[in-house]
């Protein structure tokens, strides 16, 4: 393929080579049409995104309490917040403007406003069709689910059942063992697992057997965990502990990442369920402790805090078992993730993960992935001009190389390495 040698045609090029790589969204929260209730999909859902419930009691009117908006079949749910937050509230939140985006995209009349009319066409559509129209519209060769052992709902289809299509791939989350050693013990020992007997050796040689036979069950490509601001390396206490004896032995053992999910506060209003939490700034230093200590271990990390990203980029490049991942929940925002890209572009080069998902509605993943398509194409559009300009004069190739490394080329590369 021939060099281009025109500053227009290099960023036109590097638009296009996002807008149409194939994604891998390396994090959701989608089940597979096994796990029938835990699949989410439809207007309803959408409309009921954790986010949204969040926005609608930033405005709704006193009375309505969380308490009794949770009682409410999801419907009615879903016509609150469209009357709140759509109708009355200008929709002018990326979560809002997500909804309108994926009710586009699917080629629906979004602008009539017209709930029910969108609701008979959601009604009329088969999950088996729907699954790969989604797919193909987001432009996504898989997905990495979240598959919790430890919440019976989920972990009761895994042990009957194991049809996941190809565009589903498992993670095994293991916050519990590391934020709840307790719960996680009683758990495994419900199971089937000595962790409840007198000696921590015991119990915890039992919490690596559970892991591997989780990991025989699911094939995970990853080990998961979302934690605290207060995250620390090296740590003394529980945490340290079931980290050094448990899930470092069997991420070598079983060759599996660790993927940590830090600075999130759980819970900070209970009353808003998943909508409750919020986000700290944690210590990027204790990330690098654990690289350094453990480099024969792989470290997917993405923070919650937007102030930790900068000084998070410096640590990547300190170490080749680190691997930087999407702009997460709060930072899922066009604003951050414009200068979070730029700058782990400025940073890493293309070698991270710009973007993922963490969708929980299959239909998010429409808007989620054309809303970042857009940003992170014009982040590399300008890099590639400043290259140019500079003097490069990259081809076509190069260039749909590298963008396909921002959106799991890289992850692939990282996990093969
Ligand atoms: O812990 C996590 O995986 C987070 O992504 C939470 O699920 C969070 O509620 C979320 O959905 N963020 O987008
Ligand atoms: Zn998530």
């Amino acid at each position: 393929m021939s060099q281009l040698n025109d500053l227009a045609a290099v960023q036109a090029s590097a638009r296009k080579a996002v807008a149409e790589a194939v994604v891998t969204d390396i994090h959701t929260h989608l089940f597979p049409p096994s796990h029938v209730q835990m699949l989410l999909w439809g207007v309803d859902e959408l409309l009921t995104y954790h986010y949204l419930v969040a926005e609608l009691f930033t405005m709704a009117p006193r009375g309505l309490t969380p308490q009794k908006f949770f009682q409410m079949p999801r419907r009615a749910q879903a016509d609150l917040i469209w009357d709140h937050v759509f109708l009355r509230h200008g929709a002018l939140s990326e979560a809002c403007r997500g909804v309108i985006t994926t009710l586009n995209r699917l080629g629906l009349d979004v602008g009539s406003r017209d709930l029910g009319r969108v609701r008979k066409w959601f009604d009329s559509q088969r999950i088996e069709d729907y699954l790969p129209k989604i797919m193909e519209l987001a432009g996504l060769n898989y997905v990495v689910m979240t598959n919790n052992p430890f919440v019976a709902e989920e972990a009761r289809p895994w042990e009957q059942t194991r049809c996941v299509p190809d565009c589903m791939k498992a993670s095994l989350r293991i916050d519990t063992m590391l934020t709840d050693w307790k719960a996680a013990a009683k758990a495994m020992s419900s199971a089937g697992y000595k962790t409840k007997g007198k000696s921590p050796k015991k119990a915890f040689a039992e919490a690596r057997r559970f892991l591997s036979d989780w990991s025989v069950r699911i094939r995970p490509i990853y080990m998961a965990a979302s934690l605290g601001p207060q995250f620390a390396w090296p740590d003394k206490k529980n945490f340290g502990d079931v980290m050094r004896k448990v899930i470092l032995p069997a991420a070598r053992e079983l060759n599996l990442p660790i993927a940590l999910m830090i600075g999130v506060r759980k819970g900070a209003n209970p009353a808003l369920g998943d909508g409750g939490d919020a986000a700290g700034e944690a210590d990027v230093n204790s990330v690098l402790n654990l690289c350094l200590e453990n480099p024969d271990v792989k470290f997917l990390v993405t923070m919650l805090s937007r102030v930790n990203q900068h000084e998070l980029c410096i640590a990547a490049r300190k170490t080749g078992n680190l691997h930087l991942f999407g702009c997460w929940w709060f930072c899922n925002n066009p604003s951050i993730i414009s200068e979070m890209t730029r700058m782990r572009l400025e940073l890493l080069g293309a070698n991270f993960t710009c973007q993922h998902s963490d969708a929980r509605v299959l239909d998010q993943l429409v808007y989620k992935w054309s809303h970042s398509r857009k940003i992170v194409g014009d982040v590399l559009a300008e890099k590639c001009g400043e290259l140019f300009e500079a003097g490069w004069r990259p081809t076509e190739d190069e260039i749909r190389r590298d963008a396909r490394m921002l959106l799991g080329g890289a992850f692939e590369e990282f996990l093969a390495k």
